[in-house]
């Protein structure tokens, strides 16, 4: 039965291998567990050993006489801490590496992208006069480390939001101070008997997410650009047809590009290759799956196998000789699924081991010995593999839009400015923006609320940027390709074909969301568009998440003032109360909501009824497609149809006057 469970044709046909070989899949279990309907409502509360207490008939408080608002408030705020720090985490490894290599103590890590730091480095107050790379790049790190670190004061990224939203966050009080103390404080809070009213425990959550996506999440973009080069528009390959029949497969799964940038240095040795050929194989084929694909992919064009619900599927298809996987969203499913096939699962992770699985740490010091050293052990099981069944479906797309690309290109070097996109916007030409971002969950049918809404959105008019498990999802029905432009509406048609760009742009991994963040801080102060995140016509969702980081990514855009919509039920459904709080309660305070909204179609209607509402009160003209798609490709099909007819053309519209 795979009708319901996913709309990826790969996918579907290998549910079909899995079920003739008798393998049981994260589909499968997601049928025989339903979930807990006490737990997935935010009514149970295990903070103490007086409880779990669990809030649901008569019982309205916990033995320590903790409200049902008080325990769905620290659920969710315990969400938040734990998404929070692993993106900050992850944030922080990335600031390590950066320091290792500046002091030379990681040899195979260079500065590929020395404007970016150097721009960076400014922005932290590093001194970058007259110093040689290496010393800004230590200092840049040092700075990094220490605003993770910080116990006083504001982060300094904060300073990359408009002035009125630093205003709007001070006077709430959510200005985050440092990332580590607002998780360890939200994480006291809400210890039994600290924290027991909602409101305060949900303004703090929100600042613990603001620490993440202003901080966390913004200094592990900004530091994997400067490491591993900031990306550019790239072509490349998704979906499980990447895998090779003849090559020896390996495949990076998890989150840190900081290994697999190696690993990928490592199958392009010429000495590796001569080696897989030695095995019988005819080379080395590097694929990803998850964010390190994302990570990969932006920047190098590896291809992309599958997002989150794929992993098993792929492991099954009996080609990979090797899955190298470092930090979160790895299923631990793997590994026994990883000893019915000649698979080699090898973390690689301090902090991720897996039972049953190979262990080989990480070594910064020796990177690269160490990549070839795992490389090798793929090659190493080629002489292993037995039946495989590699489904063909594979698209191509277009990766690689970080925000500094995105002025670019709407801009041009001359002119790099968001001007001619807030231009748009004001036409009418867009409607608005979307960020389209998070995870697949076997709860809800794989990517078909990420399609759909992806759809729907751009042909409305809606510009769509992604990141994570959804841009993989839309990558792999051709939403990413610039062909994809014929499904949007007429005035987006027109800006991708102009421009050369698809209508949907994968902005990179989980963390980059940051990169939306600085987009959207930059169109609000470009001008024409109000004067914060709060005034734009935009909208982000999450309608497959299924992590913790995804609650505290839809949490700091809510505390962005965006307008987030999670589909999913509300995890704190056990108190209206703070499900109001998140929305109204939050937007009151910070401008921006964040709504739990299972049906796609509800939630399309309800982000299209906002970004109107959003471009009513900037007073910008209503939005009205009729008005557009007579330019680009469409116009010049016009042109030579009349003069095929020997009609006059004209160059010049009429001038349109309202
Ligand atoms: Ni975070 S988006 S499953 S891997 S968090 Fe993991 Fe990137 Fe969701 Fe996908
Ligand atoms: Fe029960 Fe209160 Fe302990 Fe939670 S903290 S388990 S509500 S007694």
């Amino acid at each position: 039965m795979t009708g319901n469970r996913t709309i990826d044709p790969a996918v579907a046909e290998m549910l079909q291998r899995a079920e003739e070989m008798g393998i049981s899949t994260a589909f499968d279990r997601a049928e025989e567990m339903k979930p807990c309907p006490i737990g997935s409502a935010g009514a149970c509360c295990k903070n103490c050993s007086m409880g779990p207490c669990r809030l649901v008939g008569k019982h309205d408080r916990g033995i320590c006489g903790a409200t049902r608002e008080t325990i769905a408030a620290r659920n969710f705020a315990r969400m938040v801490a734990s998404g929070a720090s692993a993106h900050s985490d992850h944030g922080r490894d990335m600031a390590l590496t950066l320091l290792a290599a500046a002091e030379g103590e990681a040899p195979d890590y260079e500065i590929r992208d020395v404007k970016k730091l150097l721009e960076v480095a400014q922005f932290l107050g590093v001194e970058t006069e007259n110093r040689e790379t290496m010393e800004i790049a230590k200092e840049t790190a040092e700075v990094a480390l220490a605003q993770i670190g910080q116990q006083k004061g504001e982060l300094l990224y904060l300073q990359r939001a408009p002035k009125k939203r630093q205003e709007i966050w001070r006077k709430a009080g959510v200005a985050p101070r440092g990332i580590d103390r607002e998780v360890v404080e939200l994480m006291h809070r809400t210890h039994v008997g600290t924290d027991q009213w909602y409101e305060s425990i949900l303004m703090a959550a929100l600042r613990n997410a603001l620490s993440d996506g202003w901080g966390g999440s913004m200094l592990a973009t900004d530091i994997t650009d400067i490491l591993f080069g900031s990306p550019v528009p790239l072509t490349a390959n998704v979906n499980m047809g990447a895998l090779k029949e003849d090559e020896v497969n390996i495949v990076v799964h998890g989150h840190e590009p900081v290994l697999s940038e190696m690993i990928l240095l490592a199958v392009r040795d010429p000495e590796m290759i001569e080696y897989a050929k030695s095995k019988g194989a005819k080379g080395i084929n590097l694929t990803g799956i998850c964010c390190t694909a994302n990570e990969t992919l932006m920047r190098q064009g590896v291809p992309t196998i599958g997002n989150f619900l794929s992993q098993e599927l792929a492991m099954m298809t009996g080609a990979i000789e090797l899955m190298i996987v470092d930090i979160q969203c790895i299923m631990q499913a793997l590994a026994p699924l990883a000893d019915q096939f000649h698979t080699k699962l090898v973390t690689t992770s301090p902090k991720a081991h897996i039972e049953g699985a190979t262990h080989v740490e990480f070594d910064e010091h020796r990177a690269l010995e160490m990549a070839k050293e795992i490389v090798k052990m793929g090659i190493d099981n080629f002489p292993n593999r037995q039946d495989t069944h590699i489904p063909k479906e594979i698209n191509h797309l277009v990766a690689g839009f970080s925000h500094e690309y995105i002025n670019y290109a709407l801009g041009g070097f001359y002119r790099g400015s968001f001007r001619p996109l807030n231009d748009a916007v004001i036409q009418g030409r867009l409607r608005g923006v979307a960020g389209v971002v998070g995870c697949n969950n076997p709860r809800r049918c794989q990517d078909a609320s990420h399609e759909y809404i992806v759809r729907e959105m751009i042909k409305n008019d809606v510009l769509v940027a992604m990141t994570g498990c959804g841009a993989i999802a839309a990558a792999k029905y051709g939403l990413l390709s610039p062909e994809a432009a014929r499904y949007a509406g007429p005035g987006l048609r027109e800006i991708c074909e102009t421009v050369g760009i698809p209508p949907v742009l994968h902005v990179g991994s989980c963390v980059d969301n940051a990169r939306i963040l600085t987009t959207l801080s930059q169109m609000a102060t470009e001008g024409g568009l109000g004067e914060d995140i709060a005034d734009l016509p935009g909208v982000g969702f999450a309608p497959e998440w299924m992590s913790e980081k995804a609650i505290s990514i839809g949490s700091y855009c809510a505390g962005s003032g965006v307008y987030t919509i999670m589909g999913s039920e509300s995890p704190v459904a056990n108190s209206p109360i703070v499900d109001h709080f998140l929305s109204e309660g939050w937007e009151e305070r910070v401008g921006g909501k964040l709504e739990f909204i299972a049906d796609p179609e509800e939630a399309v209607e309800k982000a299209l009824e906002h970004i109107d509402k959003k471009r009513e009160a900037l007073g910008l003209e209503e939005y009205d497609p009729s008005r557009f798609g007579r330019s680009g490709d469409r116009r010049m099909e016009e042109w030579l149809a009349l003069l095929e007819k020997g009609e006059p053309v004209s160059l010049y519209r009429e001038p349109r006057l309202k």
